[in-house]
């Protein structure tokens, strides 16, 4: 018989190549090393910790994909994933700042970015000595980003912004801010630019209140007629295209992320059945908790596995967006009820901070919706199959 590894039950590491089991290794070890011992207090009291951007550039782990020439490392689409996963399986919110600064900054300035603007900015972004921010979400454009309101006007020198940008993470504590807005020199077409901390009209509040995501800061952009030259457009994008191309990416590194949340959440879950003993036997000898142990189990292979195909796909630029969408709203959707059944499984431990547990749950429901919520990627994919759009 072969052997079956309770943990492991597809062999991913097998199909894994030896540079992709690296990078995932120190990844792994920066992640329990650095992370894990902060993160409970971080999220009890919403801590602002920008020095981790530094600490995740001198482990390598900012804009993975961007060739060595401007700080990456030029990995693969499958790195960027086991990557992904490792950070979260300590926190949402420290991929969620990863992820940002890697697909939602670095991804577009160098994908759409001029030469001088790539040399101005990815080096400083790689190496976390500078902070990123992407503002595509409004107050009234959500969901729908292709109803936002800022508006970028021509002036002599170059244009003037105005608009504010809603749930912006890191934007409190950005020194970059790629942002979209619609641009009557391009036809209404929506545009992107990079903005700079400091500019006269641009500020970023915080979002206070927020009780989920807790260890990644959020705010607004509030632009109030800033002024930039032409060297703030990104010249190589138009249309909605441009802020897809760079989500597509990050959608894809969640679909891997929220893996490693809920595979903290079922080994803990395992852990705590065999430990526990309730009418004079471990909860984990109960059919009922077996039953959610193999639920887990088999979502998270499946989930891991169908992100690996995903992954491998775009690294041989055959990914299609509908993938993407399959992946990400399948993975959040299945992460976040595997946490919750592991917060029931730990009983009244479950609310306690210090099995984590109800943290990584509460950070699902953001990541659940954040990227394009559940029900939009399920339009995504009803419209791919049957041609016709139910947006609206
Ligand atoms: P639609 O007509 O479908 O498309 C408009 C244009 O965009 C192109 N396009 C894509 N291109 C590349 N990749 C994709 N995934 C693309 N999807 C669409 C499309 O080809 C078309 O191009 P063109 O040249 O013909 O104009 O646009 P629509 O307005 O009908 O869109 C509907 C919908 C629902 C699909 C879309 O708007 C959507 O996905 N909404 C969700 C919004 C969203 O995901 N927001 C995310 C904000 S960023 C964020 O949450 C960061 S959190 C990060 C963290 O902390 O980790
Ligand atoms: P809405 O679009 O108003 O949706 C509300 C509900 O209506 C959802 O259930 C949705 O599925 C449903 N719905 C919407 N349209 C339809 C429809 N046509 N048919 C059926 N149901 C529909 N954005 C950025 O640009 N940059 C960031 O860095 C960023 N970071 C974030 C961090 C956090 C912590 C959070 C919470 C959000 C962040 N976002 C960011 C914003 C995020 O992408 C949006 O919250 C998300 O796209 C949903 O938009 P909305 O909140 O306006 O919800």
């Amino acid at each position: 018989l072969n052997s079956f590894d309770w943990a492991d039950a597809f062999y991913l590491e097998d199909q894994l190549t030896e540079d992709e089991r690296m990078l995932r290794d120190g990844a792994a070890s920066f992640a329990q090393d650095k992370l894990q011992p902060r993160v409970v207090e971080a999220y009890r009291e919403a801590t602002v910790a920008p020095e981790i951007f530094k600490e995740m550039g001198d482990a390598g782990l900012l804009g993975l994909t961007v060739p060595e020439e401007y700080g990456g490392l030029g990995a693969s689409y499958v790195t960027y994933g086991l990557v992904a996963r490792e950070v979260e399986r300590v926190d949402s919110g420290y991929r969620s700042m990863m992820s940002v600064q890697s697909s939602l900054v670095m991804y577009p300035i160098y994908a759409y970015g001029s030469e001088e603007q790539r040399q101005k900015y990815l080096p400083g972004l790689a190496a976390g000595d500078l902070i990123g921010c992407f503002g595509l979400t409004e107050p009234d454009a959500g969901s729908d980003p292709a109803g936002m309101k800022t508006r970028a006007e021509k002036t002599a020198t170059g244009y003037k912004i105005t608009g504010s940008k809603m749930w912006i993470s890191n934007s409190p504590i950005a020194d970059v801010f790629v942002i979209w807005a619609k641009s009557e020199a391009h036809g209404g077409k929506i545009r992107g630019f990079v903005l700079e901390k400091g500019m006269t009209g641009l500020s970023a509040p915080k979002v206070a209140g927020k009780l989920s995501l807790r260890a990644s800061v959020t705010g607004e952009i509030v632009m109030d007629g800033v002024d930039v030259g032409e060297d703030a457009l990104l010249p190589g994008v138009q249309g909605l295209k441009g802020p897809f191309g760079c989500l597509n990416r990050a959608r894809y590194g969640i679909a891997w992320g929220v893996m490693g949340a809920a595979e903290f959440c079922w080994h803990a879950a395992r852990q705590y059945g065999l430990d526990r003993k309730q009418f004079d036997k471990p909860l984990a000898q109960t059919q009922l908790f077996q039953l959610k142990l193999a639920n887990m189990q088999t979502e998270i292979t499946l989930g891991l596995q169908g992100a690996l195909r995903v992954g491998q796909l775009m690294d041989q630029g055959r990914a299609a967006p509908e993938m993407i969408s399959l992946m990400k709203r399948n993975n959040c959707g299945k992460a976040l009820d595997i946490a919750r059944m592991s917060r029931d499984m730990h009983g009244g431990n479950g609310i306690s901070e210090d099995f984590q547990i109800m943290r990584h749950m509460v950070n699902l429901e953001t990541v659940n919706t954040y990227e394009g919520t559940h029900d939009v990627h399920a339009l995504i994919l009803g419209r791919a199959q049957t041609g016709l759009q139910a947006f609206f």
